[in-house]
Protein backbone atom coordinates (compact mmCIF):
# COMPACT_ATOMS: atom_id res chain seq x y z
CA UNK A 1 0.00 0.00 0.00
CA UNK A 2 1.44 3.34 -0.72
CA UNK A 3 2.65 5.10 1.64
CA UNK A 4 0.26 8.50 1.88
CA UNK A 5 -2.63 5.95 1.47
CA UNK A 6 -1.32 4.01 4.75
CA UNK A 7 -0.07 7.22 6.83
CA UNK A 8 -3.69 8.98 6.27
CA UNK A 9 -5.32 6.00 7.05
CA UNK A 10 -3.37 5.67 10.48
CA UNK A 11 -3.95 9.43 11.00
CA UNK A 12 -7.84 9.10 10.60
CA UNK A 13 -7.76 5.66 12.80
CA UNK A 14 -5.86 7.63 15.50
CA UNK A 15 -8.39 10.59 14.98
CA UNK A 16 -6.12 12.79 14.21
CA UNK A 17 -8.05 14.26 10.92
CA UNK A 18 -11.82 14.77 12.76
CA UNK A 19 -15.01 15.52 11.53
CA UNK A 20 -16.20 14.54 8.01
CA UNK A 21 -15.13 17.18 5.84
CA UNK A 22 -11.52 16.69 7.05
CA UNK A 23 -11.57 13.16 6.73
CA UNK A 24 -12.94 13.19 2.96
CA UNK A 25 -10.11 15.65 2.16
CA UNK A 26 -7.69 14.16 3.28
CA UNK A 27 -8.65 10.86 1.85
CA UNK A 28 -9.06 12.42 -1.29
CA UNK A 29 -5.31 14.11 -1.14
CA UNK A 30 -3.80 10.92 -0.13
CA UNK A 31 -5.56 9.73 -3.68
CA UNK A 32 -4.08 12.18 -5.14
CA UNK A 33 -0.62 11.83 -3.94
CA UNK A 34 -0.98 8.04 -4.91
CA UNK A 35 -1.65 8.50 -8.45
CA UNK A 36 0.96 10.74 -9.13
CA UNK A 37 3.85 8.47 -7.40
CA UNK A 38 2.34 5.15 -8.88
CA UNK A 39 4.86 2.32 -10.36
CA UNK A 40 1.45 0.41 -12.24
CA UNK A 41 2.31 -0.25 -15.61
CA UNK A 42 -1.43 -0.93 -17.35
CA UNK A 43 -4.69 0.33 -16.62
CA UNK A 44 -5.41 -3.03 -14.36
CA UNK A 45 -2.99 -2.60 -12.43
CA UNK A 46 -3.72 1.04 -11.46
CA UNK A 47 -7.11 0.57 -11.29
CA UNK A 48 -6.38 -2.50 -8.19
CA UNK A 49 -3.96 0.01 -6.66
CA UNK A 50 -6.95 2.42 -6.60
CA UNK A 51 -9.29 -0.23 -5.05
CA UNK A 52 -6.90 -0.87 -2.55
CA UNK A 53 -6.29 2.27 -1.30
CA UNK A 54 -10.06 3.07 -1.36
CA UNK A 55 -10.82 0.00 1.14
CA UNK A 56 -7.72 1.51 3.03
CA UNK A 57 -9.35 4.54 3.76
CA UNK A 58 -12.92 3.32 3.90
CA UNK A 59 -12.04 0.81 6.59
CA UNK A 60 -10.29 3.62 8.62
CA UNK A 61 -13.81 5.13 9.44
CA UNK A 62 -17.14 3.60 8.85
CA UNK A 63 -19.45 6.10 9.32
CA UNK A 64 -18.19 8.94 6.26
CA UNK A 65 -19.95 8.67 3.02
CA UNK A 66 -18.89 11.92 2.07
CA UNK A 67 -15.33 10.19 1.96
CA UNK A 68 -17.18 7.40 0.39
CA UNK A 69 -19.25 9.28 -2.27
CA UNK A 70 -15.88 11.17 -3.08
CA UNK A 71 -13.56 8.40 -3.62
CA UNK A 72 -16.01 6.14 -5.66
CA UNK A 73 -16.74 9.26 -8.08
CA UNK A 74 -12.76 9.77 -8.81
CA UNK A 75 -12.26 6.16 -9.65
CA UNK A 76 -15.22 5.83 -11.66
CA UNK A 77 -13.86 9.20 -14.06
CA UNK A 78 -10.63 7.22 -14.51
CA UNK A 79 -12.69 3.84 -15.09
CA UNK A 80 -14.39 5.81 -17.82
CA UNK A 81 -11.53 7.11 -19.68
CA UNK A 82 -10.81 6.03 -22.67
CA UNK A 83 -6.67 6.49 -21.90
CA UNK A 84 -4.89 3.52 -22.30
CA UNK A 85 -1.22 4.83 -20.43
CA UNK A 86 -0.83 5.12 -17.20
CA UNK A 87 0.77 8.25 -16.98
CA UNK A 88 -2.39 10.36 -18.53
CA UNK A 89 -4.81 8.00 -16.29
CA UNK A 90 -3.18 9.69 -13.21
CA UNK A 91 -3.41 12.51 -14.38
CA UNK A 92 -7.36 12.22 -14.65
CA UNK A 93 -7.57 10.89 -11.01
CA UNK A 94 -5.20 14.12 -9.93
CA UNK A 95 -7.80 16.88 -11.62
CA UNK A 96 -10.81 14.48 -10.70
CA UNK A 97 -9.62 14.62 -7.28
CA UNK A 98 -8.90 18.47 -7.36
CA UNK A 99 -12.33 19.30 -8.97
CA UNK A 100 -13.91 17.48 -6.13
CA UNK A 101 -12.14 19.54 -3.45
CA UNK A 102 -13.26 22.74 -5.53
CA UNK A 103 -16.27 21.62 -5.19
CA UNK A 104 -16.35 20.88 -1.70
CA UNK A 105 -14.85 24.16 -0.71
CA UNK A 106 -17.83 25.72 -3.25
CA UNK A 107 -20.39 23.88 -1.33
CA UNK A 108 -18.81 24.99 2.07
CA UNK A 109 -19.07 28.69 1.49
CA UNK A 110 -23.50 28.31 -0.20
CA UNK A 111 -24.22 26.75 2.98
CA UNK A 112 -22.65 29.49 5.14
CA UNK A 113 -24.23 31.81 3.01
CA UNK A 114 -27.33 30.65 3.48
CA UNK A 115 -27.07 29.53 6.86
CA UNK A 116 -25.83 32.63 8.04
CA UNK A 117 -29.02 34.47 6.92
CA UNK A 118 -30.55 32.48 9.95
CA UNK A 119 -28.84 34.37 12.59
CA UNK A 120 -30.38 36.79 13.96
CA UNK A 121 -28.73 39.43 15.65
CA UNK A 122 -28.83 39.39 19.19
CA UNK A 123 -29.27 35.50 19.21
CA UNK A 124 -27.88 32.42 21.08
CA UNK A 125 -26.54 29.90 19.13
CA UNK A 126 -26.15 25.81 20.65
CA UNK A 127 -23.81 23.51 18.99
CA UNK A 128 -22.61 20.23 20.04
CA UNK A 129 -18.77 18.51 18.71
CA UNK A 130 -16.82 20.34 16.26
CA UNK A 131 -18.21 20.35 12.55
CA UNK A 132 -15.58 22.87 10.06
CA UNK A 133 -19.45 23.47 8.75
CA UNK A 134 -21.09 24.63 11.50
CA UNK A 135 -17.56 26.79 12.32
CA UNK A 136 -17.75 28.31 8.55
CA UNK A 137 -20.98 29.20 9.12
CA UNK A 138 -20.99 30.94 11.84
CA UNK A 139 -17.76 32.89 10.78
CA UNK A 140 -19.68 34.25 8.05
CA UNK A 141 -22.59 35.33 10.23
CA UNK A 142 -19.84 37.71 12.34
CA UNK A 143 -18.41 38.63 8.98
CA UNK A 144 -21.45 40.26 8.24
CA UNK A 145 -21.01 41.93 11.71
CA UNK A 146 -24.34 39.85 13.02
CA UNK A 147 -23.81 39.64 17.26
CA UNK A 148 -24.57 36.53 18.30
CA UNK A 149 -23.11 34.18 21.33
CA UNK A 150 -22.70 30.60 21.25
CA UNK A 151 -23.60 27.95 23.88
CA UNK A 152 -20.97 24.81 23.00
CA UNK A 153 -20.84 21.20 25.03
CA UNK A 154 -17.49 19.97 25.88
CA UNK A 155 -18.49 16.82 23.59
CA UNK A 156 -17.28 13.95 25.50
CA UNK A 157 -15.46 11.49 25.59
CA UNK A 158 -12.91 13.21 23.31
CA UNK A 159 -13.59 17.03 23.74
CA UNK A 160 -13.94 18.31 19.90
CA UNK A 161 -16.08 21.09 21.55
CA UNK A 162 -12.94 22.24 22.91
CA UNK A 163 -11.39 23.37 19.33
CA UNK A 164 -15.15 24.90 18.06
CA UNK A 165 -14.88 27.12 21.59
CA UNK A 166 -10.88 28.77 20.61
CA UNK A 167 -12.65 28.91 16.80
CA UNK A 168 -15.20 30.89 18.13
CA UNK A 169 -12.92 33.25 21.03
CA UNK A 170 -10.65 33.51 17.89
CA UNK A 171 -13.50 35.12 16.08
CA UNK A 172 -14.41 37.30 19.05
CA UNK A 173 -17.91 35.36 19.73
CA UNK A 174 -18.79 35.38 23.64
CA UNK A 175 -18.38 31.63 24.24
CA UNK A 176 -20.06 29.45 26.94
CA UNK A 177 -19.18 26.02 27.37
CA UNK A 178 -21.22 23.23 29.15
CA UNK A 179 -20.96 19.45 30.54
CA UNK A 180 -23.34 17.68 27.20
CA UNK A 181 -25.38 16.62 30.31
CA UNK A 182 -26.33 20.45 30.54
CA UNK A 183 -27.81 20.81 27.52
CA UNK A 184 -31.45 20.29 28.46
CA UNK A 185 -31.31 22.87 30.99
CA UNK A 186 -29.83 25.07 28.92
CA UNK A 187 -31.94 24.60 25.63
CA UNK A 188 -34.44 27.43 26.80
CA UNK A 189 -31.72 30.17 26.82
CA UNK A 190 -30.98 28.90 23.06
CA UNK A 191 -32.63 30.31 19.72
CA UNK A 192 -31.15 28.30 17.60
CA UNK A 193 -29.36 24.65 17.39
CA UNK A 194 -26.94 24.22 14.82
CA UNK A 195 -25.10 21.03 14.10
CA UNK A 196 -22.76 19.17 11.72
CA UNK A 197 -23.59 15.85 9.50
CA UNK A 198 -21.39 13.05 9.38
CA UNK A 199 -24.35 11.13 6.96
CA UNK A 200 -28.08 11.63 6.04
CA UNK A 201 -30.28 8.43 5.49
CA UNK A 202 -32.13 8.09 2.50
CA UNK A 203 -35.14 8.29 5.35
CA UNK A 204 -34.04 11.94 5.83
CA UNK A 205 -32.49 10.83 9.28
CA UNK A 206 -29.02 12.84 10.37
CA UNK A 207 -26.15 10.77 11.86
CA UNK A 208 -24.01 13.22 13.45
CA UNK A 209 -21.90 12.96 16.77
CA UNK A 210 -22.80 10.73 19.80
CA UNK A 211 -25.25 13.11 22.08
CA UNK A 212 -26.85 15.46 19.07
CA UNK A 213 -30.18 13.17 19.18
CA UNK A 214 -30.54 14.26 22.60
CA UNK A 215 -29.78 17.64 21.83
CA UNK A 216 -32.69 17.46 19.37
CA UNK A 217 -34.97 16.08 21.96
CA UNK A 218 -34.65 18.51 24.15
CA UNK A 219 -34.81 21.64 21.24
CA UNK A 220 -37.96 19.78 21.05
CA UNK A 221 -39.76 19.88 24.04
CA UNK A 222 -38.20 23.56 23.82
CA UNK A 223 -40.07 24.40 20.90
CA UNK A 224 -36.05 25.27 19.84
CA UNK A 225 -35.27 25.12 15.84
CA UNK A 226 -32.86 22.37 14.89
CA UNK A 227 -30.88 22.52 12.18
CA UNK A 228 -28.25 20.29 10.46
CA UNK A 229 -25.40 21.92 7.97
CA UNK A 230 -24.32 19.30 5.73
CA UNK A 231 -23.25 19.01 2.17
CA UNK A 232 -25.64 17.13 0.09
CA UNK A 233 -23.03 14.43 -0.40
CA UNK A 234 -22.28 13.39 2.81
CA UNK A 235 -26.08 11.12 1.90
CA UNK A 236 -25.43 8.00 1.64
CA UNK A 237 -26.59 5.98 -0.82
CA UNK A 238 -26.16 2.25 0.60
CA UNK A 239 -29.17 3.60 3.01
CA UNK A 240 -31.69 3.48 -0.20
CA UNK A 241 -30.92 -0.20 -1.04
CA UNK A 242 -31.65 -1.74 2.89
CA UNK A 243 -28.19 -1.23 4.32
CA UNK A 244 -28.11 0.42 7.88
CA UNK A 245 -25.44 3.25 8.26
CA UNK A 246 -23.03 1.71 10.17
CA UNK A 247 -21.90 3.47 13.66
CA UNK A 248 -18.63 3.29 14.34
CA UNK A 249 -17.49 2.43 17.85
CA UNK A 250 -14.38 3.36 19.56
CA UNK A 251 -11.90 2.21 21.69
CA UNK A 252 -13.47 2.02 24.95
CA UNK A 253 -9.81 3.60 27.16
CA UNK A 254 -11.15 7.09 25.54
CA UNK A 255 -13.52 6.62 28.53
CA UNK A 256 -11.68 4.73 31.11
CA UNK A 257 -8.19 3.36 30.41
CA UNK A 258 -7.50 1.90 34.31
CA UNK A 259 -11.03 0.72 34.63
CA UNK A 260 -12.10 -2.09 36.25
CA UNK A 261 -11.69 -5.64 35.42
CA UNK A 262 -14.87 -7.10 33.92
CA UNK A 263 -16.86 -3.38 33.49
CA UNK A 264 -18.28 -3.45 30.19
CA UNK A 265 -17.90 -0.06 28.36
CA UNK A 266 -19.31 0.75 24.79
CA UNK A 267 -18.35 3.81 23.18
CA UNK A 268 -20.34 4.60 19.67
CA UNK A 269 -18.78 7.80 17.67
CA UNK A 270 -22.54 8.88 16.64
CA UNK A 271 -26.06 8.67 16.47
CA UNK A 272 -29.39 8.82 14.63
CA UNK A 273 -31.67 11.49 14.78
CA UNK A 274 -34.53 11.11 13.18
CA UNK A 275 -35.74 13.78 10.75
CA UNK A 276 -39.16 14.80 12.86
CA UNK A 277 -36.23 16.56 14.86
CA UNK A 278 -34.91 18.47 12.26
CA UNK A 279 -36.31 21.78 11.04
CA UNK A 280 -33.79 21.69 7.83
CA UNK A 281 -30.81 20.51 6.90
CA UNK A 282 -28.87 23.54 5.32
CA UNK A 283 -26.95 22.78 2.52
CA UNK A 284 -25.57 23.82 -0.90
CA UNK A 285 -29.22 23.61 -2.77
CA UNK A 286 -31.02 25.73 0.34
CA UNK A 287 -32.50 25.02 3.49
CA UNK A 288 -34.35 21.97 2.49
CA UNK A 289 -37.04 19.40 4.22
CA UNK A 290 -34.94 16.07 5.67
CA UNK A 291 -37.97 14.06 4.02
CA UNK A 292 -36.37 15.78 0.59
CA UNK A 293 -33.04 15.01 0.88
CA UNK A 294 -32.81 11.84 -1.15
CA UNK A 295 -34.56 13.56 -4.32
CA UNK A 296 -32.31 16.60 -4.33
CA UNK A 297 -29.62 14.22 -4.43
CA UNK A 298 -30.76 12.71 -7.19
CA UNK A 299 -31.09 15.75 -8.96
CA UNK A 300 -28.12 17.22 -8.56
CA UNK A 301 -25.90 14.57 -8.36
CA UNK A 302 -27.95 11.34 -9.81
CA UNK A 303 -24.39 9.38 -10.08
CA UNK A 304 -24.14 9.54 -6.34
CA UNK A 305 -26.83 6.31 -6.83
CA UNK A 306 -24.81 5.19 -10.21
CA UNK A 307 -21.38 3.94 -8.11
CA UNK A 308 -23.43 2.88 -4.99
CA UNK A 309 -21.91 -0.58 -5.52
CA UNK A 310 -18.59 0.20 -5.81
C1 LIG B 1 -17.14 15.03 14.19
C2 LIG B 1 -18.59 15.33 14.01
C3 LIG B 1 -18.93 16.52 13.15
C4 LIG B 1 -19.22 16.04 11.73
C5 LIG B 1 -19.34 17.19 10.75
O1 LIG B 1 -16.91 13.81 14.84
O2 LIG B 1 -19.47 14.64 14.46
O3 LIG B 1 -20.08 17.17 13.61
O4 LIG B 1 -18.19 15.18 11.29
O5 LIG B 1 -18.11 17.87 10.64
P1 LIG B 1 -15.38 13.28 15.02
P2 LIG B 1 -17.75 18.71 9.32
O6 LIG B 1 -14.65 14.38 15.74
O7 LIG B 1 -15.51 12.07 15.83
O8 LIG B 1 -14.84 13.03 13.64
O9 LIG B 1 -18.83 19.74 9.22
O10 LIG B 1 -16.39 19.30 9.61
O11 LIG B 1 -17.77 17.79 8.18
Amino acid sequence: MPDSVHATAEKMKRLEIQGARNVAIAAIKSIETMATQTKAKTKAEFLKELSEAKETLFASRETEPLMRNALRWIIAQVEKSREKQVKKLASTASSASRQFLKNLENSKEEIAEIGARRIKNGSTIFTHCHSSTVTHLLKKAKQERKTFEVICTETRPLFQGRTTAKEMLQLGVKTTMIADSAAHFFMNQVDLVIVGADAITSEGNVINKIGTSMIALAAHEARTPFYAVSELLKFDPATTYGERERIEERNPNELWEDRPKGLVIRNPAFDITRRDFIHGIICEEGIISPHSTMEVVRRKYPWVFEHSSC
